[in-house]
């Protein structure tokens, strides 16, 4: 018989050995909760008929999958029942959503079922989050963080039973789902060092339409490494983190359709970009975005702003970085 050590009883440690409130328990106790149900549902999508379009357009011009609605309705749930929530940001909704607003400690920056690609075939999504703690000595000074003042980010990769934690200063760690449905065994996930299982990870189909200098870094790259791409943030991310390598959303810049092009990127910087580069930072990595800029340094404007993202091992991403910093 092997017992594990629970999720709960390695945070209720964390918070003690820093001398912290359980206030940040109880929310991970409502994102949990949440991740459970969206991964019920999820599970149980394709005979319930779930797995299809709601008909609703969202305020990017994607069209909303149900999926996308049960996920939010669940996750703005439990984030409320917490009481310990001020303000949300979702992908799912245009504005912010106000939450506990007098008594609430923490932004939390969501998107609930990140990957929609894959929902249809019921294969790995991602509830990614990242989480701010409000200003407790003065004046509340907005919701609109930067990565570097996050205090934690995560992700669900549903549903796989997994999900993988940053704390601030003290790692980026992984747990697995039990029997009971509980998340167990805290595993430390540093990005590994040795280059023999690196891997890439982007839309190939979008090379060409990629800066000259991002599709020459990739042409002399690329023989080196294993090539991996799910289309699903989250799932594409928890290979990185464990095999190394880097993940790469470039900006699109020379689509033949020059309506079609992102030269600000496709990913959301709040709840996508910032929470993976965050991970990976904790983790021993780095993420930057097209000019070579950090992540977790951006200031976002607004809470929809998109990104480009390279994240991953170290050595790679202060390598494109170089690149990309450099004009052309
Ligand atoms: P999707 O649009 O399918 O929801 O954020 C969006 C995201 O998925 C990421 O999860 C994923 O990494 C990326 O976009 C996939 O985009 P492409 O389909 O353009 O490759």
């Amino acid at each position: 018989m092997r017992l594990e050590q629970t999720f709960t009883n390695f945070l209720l440690h964390h918070q003690e050995k820093y001398r912290r409130t359980y206030n940040f328990l109880i929310l991970m106790d409502a994102l949990i909760s949440a991740a459970k149900h969206i991964e019920h549902y999820y599970l149980t999508g394709a005979l319930k008929g779930n797995l299809g379009f709601s008909g609703d357009v969202n305020i990017h011009g994607e069209d909303v999958m149900q999926m996308d609605q049960i996920a939010q309705e669940i996750t703005i749930h439990y984030l409320r029942a917490s009481g310990r929530v001020i303000h949300a940001i979702s992908e799912e909704s245009d504005e912010i959503v106000p939450i506990n607003t007098e008594d609430g400690r923490y932004f939390v920056y969501f998107d609930p079922l990140d990957g929609s690609s894959n929902v249809q075939h019921t294969l790995p999504v991602g509830f990614l989050f990242g989480i701010a703690k409000r200003n407790l000595e003065g004046i509340e000074d907005g919701h609109l963080r930067a990565g570097k003042e996050y205090m934690a980010s995560g992700m669900f990769v549903i549903p796989t039973g997994t999900f993988t934690l940053a704390l601030k200063d003290a790692g980026t760690w992984r747990f697995h789902i039990d029997e009971t449905m509980e998340f167990v065994r805290p595993t430390r996930i540093i990005i590994p060092e040795n280059t023999e299982e690196w891997e890439l990870s982007f839309n190939s189909s979008n090379r060409l339409t990629f800066a000259e200098k991002v599709q020459n870094w990739i042409k002399q790259n690329e023989p080196n490494y294993a090539f991996r791409y799910l289309g699903s943030l989250a799932a594409d991310f928890h290979r990185l983190l464990s095999n190394g390598g880097m993940f790469m959303y470039p900006a699109i810049v020379n689509h033949p359709d020059p309506k079609k092009n992102r030269p600000q990127g496709k990913l959301r910087l709040m709840y996508e970009a910032a929470v993976v580069a965050y991970m990976c930072q904790e983790a021993g990595g780095s993420a930057v975005d097209e000019t070579g800029t950090q992540i977790l340094e951006i200031q976002p404007k607004d809470p929809h702003q998109r990104t480009a993202l390279y994240a991953g091992s170290k050595q790679l991403v202060d390598d494109i970085a170089k690149v990309l910093a450099h004009s052309q």
